[in-house]
């Protein structure tokens, strides 16, 4: 057995609390047919928020079953530390930079065809509609908020969601980017419970359409990402979470979990659970609230591995086995490929990306790892990093120093050992730049930088106040 595999425990062997009817396996569909494939992201989720990564608070019985049946990444990251830049990455297969999609979109002007993901990039939903895909596009958009970029326009027949990056779980409507669309026209209100299980239901309807084609799902659930608005029937699962503010993000995981069981249960029900691929991760690291990184420092925004190290984990029936987990890095950017391959195209036929097929390293056919080096870039470089084997550099813009750390002794990134390894530190900056050569600059900006600079006054500001000392010292000290 590979060294990089290793076999889970019983921890993994998690019960799962929906009746699902038994798999016939005679009767799915044959190992030579084009797989479905599924990409269910969720949206500011942190590492440990997940029972296949320990979490212990927030229940998540159909994510851990499904990982446990397939490979889960413990070095899984995805290309940037927030949404839109992250999903471009993503849909694109391509390292976002490469076409200037460094920022989210502004929020305060309407924006027109010229930010966002361009049409000139191909998404993995066009590579396999030329494959013989149905292919749909639910939840989040996020990455073009003008109509000549959105879901229809990037190889999407089905659209159901919303094109901006955050809305109300209630489906209320408030301007074009906070509306949701089914395939360009409006859907009413009326329709619309709480966005987590209308994006499920739309999801279970789609799989269930009798098609001859095999189908693509990119699946984009806005949850755990704020507001924070849960129903009753979750939060009665995390009543037992005593910080008010964790219960309710807690309860928008649950949701999350409950509707990929359901979607489960509707591939089984089917007979196309064998044969589809379903990857789950976060598009980010977890939100700087109520989110839990651990063991990685920082979050969501930051190039500290709690911002980039996300949930992710694959599961195929057909061709993988489960009880894994793949211990080097691996990226988002490498599902594009990954799906190239399974539909039965050549990955290395599409140049323009910058993953690799994950199947001939996690099916242990190549014992070497798929990176050796992985690159981040924030706002045109205003942050960046680069990780190399144990090592990474990061170039942190409010610690005003490109910090080295060693992952493999120091998992939370404690120690900065920039100062005793400058030959090391020059070899990764010289990697970054060489990189970062074949980038362009950011299309357009966010406010990412003046948040960046406000977030470290507030914690700076927090640290002081912590050492004012009161009047009431020696009072308190005399009642004890
Ligand atoms: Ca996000």
């Amino acid at each position: 057995m590979n060294k990089i595999i290793i076999t889970l425990t019983a921890l993994l062997a998690l019960s799962c609390s929906q009746d699902k009817p038994t798999a016939k396996k005679e009767t799915e569909t044959k190992n030579t047919s084009k797989p479905n494939i599924i990409v269910v992201l969720t949206d500011d989720q942190g590492w440990a928020d997940v029972g296949f990564n320990g979490a212990t608070d927030i229940p998540t019985p159909n994510l851990d079953q499904m990982a446990g049946e397939g490979v889960i990444f413990s070095n899984g990251y995805v290309s940037h530390p927030y949404c839109s830049p992250s999903r471009a990455g993503l849909l694109t297969g391509r390292f976002q930079a490469r076409f200037g999609h460094d920022c989210n979109m502004p929020y305060n002007t309407e924006n027109d065809e010229t930010v966002g993901t361009p049409l000139s990039e191909i998404m993995i939903s066009e590579a396999l509609k030329e494959q013989g895909y149905r292919t749909s596009a639910i939840g989040k958009w996020h990455v073009g908020d003008h109509p000549s970029l959105h879901p229809p326009k990037h190889g999407f027949d089905h659209w159901f969601g919303f094109p901006g990056g955050g809305m109300n779980y209630w489906g209320i409507s408030k301007g074009p980017l906070q509306t949701i669309f089914r395939n360009g026209v409006k859907v009413p209100e009326e329709e619309l419970n709480y966005l987590t299980d209308d994006f499920t239901n739309e999801a279970i309807d789609f799989i269930s359409k009798k098609d001859d084609k095999p189908f693509f799902m990119y699946l984009a659930y806005n949850a755990p990402h704020g507001p924070d608005h849960a129903v009753e029937k979750y939060l009665e699962e995390t009543k037992h979470i005593e910080y008010a503010g964790r219960s309710i993000y807690g309860a928008m995981v649950n949701a999350v979990d409950n509707g990929v069981g359901r979607i489960d249960s509707t591939l089984i029900a089917n007979n196309l659970k064998d044969n589809t691929i379903v990857v789950f991760l976060s598009d980010n690291g977890g939100r700087g609230e109520h989110a839990d990184n651990r063991p990685n420092r920082g979050y969501k925004g930051m190039l500290f591995e709690g911002g980039i190290k996300v949930p992710f984990f694959i599961r195929w029936p057909n061709k993988l086995e489960g009880n894994q987990v793949y211990t080097n890095m691996v990226s988002s950017l490498d599902l594009f490929p990954s799906f190239l391959e399974a539909a039965g195209v050549n990955p290395t036929s599409q140049k323009q990306l910058d993953g690799k097929s994950l199947w001939p390293y996690i099916l242990n056919e190549n014992n070497n790892k798929p990176h050796d080096l992985l690159f981040w870039r924030s706002v045109g470089g205003y942050e960046y990093a680069v990780r190399k084997g144990d090592f990474k550099i990061y170039k942190s813009a409010t610690k005003e120093k490109t910090l080295l750390f060693n992952l493999k002794t120091d998992a939370y990134e404690r120690h900065d050992i920039a100062n005793e390894n400058p030959e090391l530190l020059a070899e990764l900056e010289a990697e970054y730049k060489k990189w970062d050569a074949k980038n362009i600059a950011p299309g357009w900006l966010d406010p990412h930088i003046p948040n960046c600079i406000k977030g470290q006054k507030r914690w700076e500001a927090d640290r002081k106040k912590a050492t004012f000392k009161t009047a009431n010292k020696n009072s308190h000290r005399s009642k004890r």
